[in-house]
């Protein structure tokens, strides 16, 4: 879709959120897989998920002030947890003590507040029995039996991307991770995945539900067909640095994310904040290069977004009325 393509290219900047019941321990998203947790000891983590502080109008408006004009917030990430209230999974949002959608309260507060927004879905699952997860693949620690049935994961998704791309209004862009956990590693001479996604159905159904709908997949490879924008994670177009990302850029729009300290989600110990002036930096290089940048908070687990990302969030709203184009 055309004008999604040049809205998106034109809109610079926006908030990625990492947020979810594995912010509860403190040690990032990867929590289930680095501390070797199983799926049954994972599981009691939704016992413990009842963010009170979240306000999602709260969180727009800081994205608005910050002079973003989309968020992207995870939905589901690798543990498989669904943060909205999805009749394919029973490890969501309305089995904690929160009950809550989130998905529904933010994308009401971005409709309302006019925020795009974009949702993050994980197509590598640490918990279901029917992702191929054989040796060699992430989240080998979950207790899961040595199977997988792409068929009937392949439906799984479906089945919740159909959710989401109808319960929700209008829904910018779905943002897609975790494709490399089926790839041969960097620098080897195959590239090529060990399972075939069937892209064309999953893209196919989106651009179906949602015409408009953009697609962007953190595959570190060169876009596949029915993509809608190329991103680099933690690098920017032409640089690769970040030992990722060896894709020159396409002419498809760009888009890179980075972090305010060096996590993606809550991390309770990590001060390695970026001075105001390095984001501001960030943001003025990026755009240089035509790529937007996505730049991630990953709020605490009660709701709250913590004071060294507000700040300088709204740091760079106030340089950007100062200084930005429009
Ligand atoms: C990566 C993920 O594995 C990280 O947890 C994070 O979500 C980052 C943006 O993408 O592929």
């Amino acid at each position: 879709n055309i004008e999604a393509r040049k809205w998106f290219t034109e809109a610079r900047f926006g908030l990625f959120i990492h947020w979810g019941p594995f912010s509860i321990p403190g040690s990032g998203e990867w929590v289930m897989n680095d501390r070797k947790i199983t799926v049954k000891n994972y599981s009691r983590l939704a016992n413990f998920f009842n963010p009170i502080d979240f306000d999602a109008k709260e969180w727009v408006s800081l994205a608005k002030n910050a002079g973003m004009k989309y968020i992207t917030l995870i939905t589901r990430h690798h543990d498989g947890f669904s943060m909205w209230d999805t009749q394919y999974s029973e490890f969501n949002i309305m089995n904690t003590p929160y009950k809550k959608d989130i998905v529904k309260l933010m994308a009401d507060e971005c409709h309302k507040q006019g925020i795009k927004l974009f949702l993050y879905y994980s197509l590598l699952d640490w918990r279901r029995e029917d992702y191929p997860h054989e040796t060699g693949r992430t989240g080998q620690f979950s207790g899961r039996s040595n199977k997988g049935d792409y068929s009937s994961y392949l439906q799984f998704m479906k089945n919740q991307l159909r959710e989401l791309l109808t319960n929700y209004g209008e829904i910018a862009g779905i943002w897609f991770d975790g494709h490399w956990d089926q790839t041969a590693p960097e620098g080897q001479a195959d590239r090529s995945s060990r399972i075939d996604w069937k892209y064309d159905e999953i893209y196919g159904l989106i651009h179906q539900l949602q015409p408009q709908c953009m697609i962007g997949n953190n595959h570190h490879l060169s876009p596949f067909p029915g993509e809608d924008f190329q991103m680099f994670e933690r690098d920017l177009p032409g640089e690769n640095k970040s030992g990722l990302s060896f894709q020159q850029a396409s002419p498809l729009p760009l888009e890179t994310c980075e972090t305010i300290n060096g996590s993606w989600g809550f991390n309770l110990s990590d001060t390695t904040y970026k001075t105001h002036q390095e984001l501001v930096h960030y943001l003025v290089r990026s755009a240089a290069l035509g790529a937007n940048l996505l730049l991630n908070i990953g709020p605490m687990p009660n709701g709250d977004i913590q004071p060294e990302f507000k700040e300088r969030l709204e740091y760079m709203g106030k340089w950007l009325n100062t200084y930005g184009e429009a």
